[in-house]
Order: C-alpha cells, then sequence, then structure tokens
C-alpha cells in the first residue's frame, strides 16, 4: 500500500462527521479510504455512503460501510474521490477507471468535494494523462472527429482520440451507463474550462474526464504527511 495514499485517505478522514451521507468514489486511493472509514464504523461512526461504481460498492460493502440505494439519496455531505491530474485551479482530470458519469454526478450533487492523491498527481498544466470522454456508440466515428475538432480548437496540444477496449482486449469497454470511452491524447489542455464547454456542446458525449469547479478540498499524500489544498 503507498503511504502517500494512506496519508491522504488519514487525512480525508478528518472531515467526516457522524451522521454524513457520503459519496464514495473509485480509485485505489478511494479504495484505502473505503478500508478506513471501516475501522472507525465498526469503532461506532455513523455514516452511510453512495457507491461511483460496482467495484466501489463491492469494496465499501466489504469494509462494513452501510450503502444507500443512489436512486433514493436525497442529499450528499462530501464526497471523496480520487483523480488521474489535479492543477493549480482545482480542475481535474479523473475517468482512468472508466466510471467519470457517475464520479460526476455524485460530486455534482454533493455539498463539498474532497479529492484525495498522492503528490504525483499535481501538475502545472493538464493533459499529460489521457482525457476520457463517455460517448454514446452511435455514429461513433462522427463524435470522435467532432471531439477532435474541439479539443484543437480549444487550444489542445493535440486531439488524437483511441477508442477504450476491454482489458482482455476483446473489444470496445462499455460503461456502467452503457457508453463507450474515448481517450484524447491532449498532450496539453492550456483552457481546461474551455475544452469542457467544447466538449460539452457535442451531442454524441455524454460526459468528460474534466471535472472543473467541482473540487473544493485537494488532499495531497507524500511519504511522511499530508498537505491539505482548500
Ligand atoms: C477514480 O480513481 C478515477 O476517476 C481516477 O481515474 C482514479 C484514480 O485512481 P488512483 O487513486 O488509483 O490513482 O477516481
Amino acid at each position: 500500500m503507498s503511504v502517500a495514499k494512506e496519508n491522504a485517505a488519514l487525512a480525508a478522514l478528518e472531515f467526516v462527521k457522524d451522521g454524513m451521507v457520503l459519496g464514495l468514489g473509485s480509485g485505489s486511493t478511494a479504495e484505502i479510504f473505503l478500508e478506513k472509514l471501516g475501522d472507525k464504523v465498526a469503532g461506532g461512526l455513523k455514516v452511510s455512503g453512495v457507491p461511483t461504481s460496482q467495484r466501489t460498492a463491492e469494496v465499501a460493502r466489504d469494509a462494513g460501510i452501510p450503502l444507500l440505494n443512489p436512486d433514493r439519496v436525497e442529499r450528499i455531505d462530501l464526497t471523496i474521490d480520487g483523480a488521474d491530474e489535479v492543477d493549480q485551479a482545482f480542475h481535474l482530470i479523473k475517468g482512468g477507471g472508466a466510471c467519470l458519469l457517475r464520479e460526476k454526478i455524485i460530486a455534482n450533487a454533493s455539498k463539498k468535494m474532497l479529492v484525495i492523491v498522492d503528490d504525483r498527481k499535481m501538475v502545472e498544466t493538464l493533459g499529460a494523462f489521457e482525457l476520457p470522454v463517455e460517448v454514446d456508440p452511435f455514429c461513433l466515428g462522427l463524435t470522435a472527429q467532432q471531439v477532435y475538432d474541439a479539443l484543437l480548437k480549444s487550444g489542445c496540444k493535440d486531439g488524437v482520440t483511441t477508442l477504450r477496449q476491454t482489458k482482455d482486449g476483446t473489444g470496445p469497454l462499455v460503461t456502467d451507463g452503457g457508453h463507450y470511452i474515448l481517450d484524447c491524447h491532449c498532450r496539453e489542455i492550456p483552457d481546461p474550462v474551455a475544452t469542457a464547454r467544447a466538449l460539452a456542446a457535442i451531442p454524441g458525449v455524454m460526459e468528460t474526464g474534466l471535472f472543473i469547479d467541482l473540487a473544493d478540498v485537494i488532499i495531497i499524500g507524500e511519504v511522511d504527511h499530508a498537505k491539505v489544498l482548500e
């Protein structure tokens, strides 16, 4: 287990209060948080969670965290989730784990979003990590062309996209929402707000991994401590 990720997860626990409804994120850092949260629940902490993915639901259930039916939840007090890249304005690239649509639905509905990362995720400019864009399979080629054009027009260094395949290579990965993922090799996204807006205007784009103005707190895990940016 990465000490840096563990330090970030421990710092995140300080934000969790009795009675909270939590948005439970995905990825290895979020899963470390879930394990530690489970220990607190075992010690009497009263919280419940809304999972962002099937995998998160399994990990949370194994950790003994009470889960709510996402279709019936009426409020989310705090979401704790990972990220693939974080810039100085707290804009994120997420979706390496193909759960970006549900992650963004939950993050956007939360009173507060807390992002837990190790220090390698902090960047000056987003884009070295391939930007995941969730698309409907219908007319995929036409949508991919529009995504390419939108990326270049909004200032990205490149816009080549690849259709994400399943791990066993048997075909395109299908998300929990029944869509495909285009991974965009932007190299640099100098204006994430403009790029997010340009992609959102394309009908075949369901959602993107650009999380703009959603993160309230960034917790950066390092080997001997965690830095909390608010
Ligand atoms: C999820 O976790 C995804 O949005 C993101 O791609 C991933 C980061 O995982 P890790 O914490 O393992 O780096 O939130």
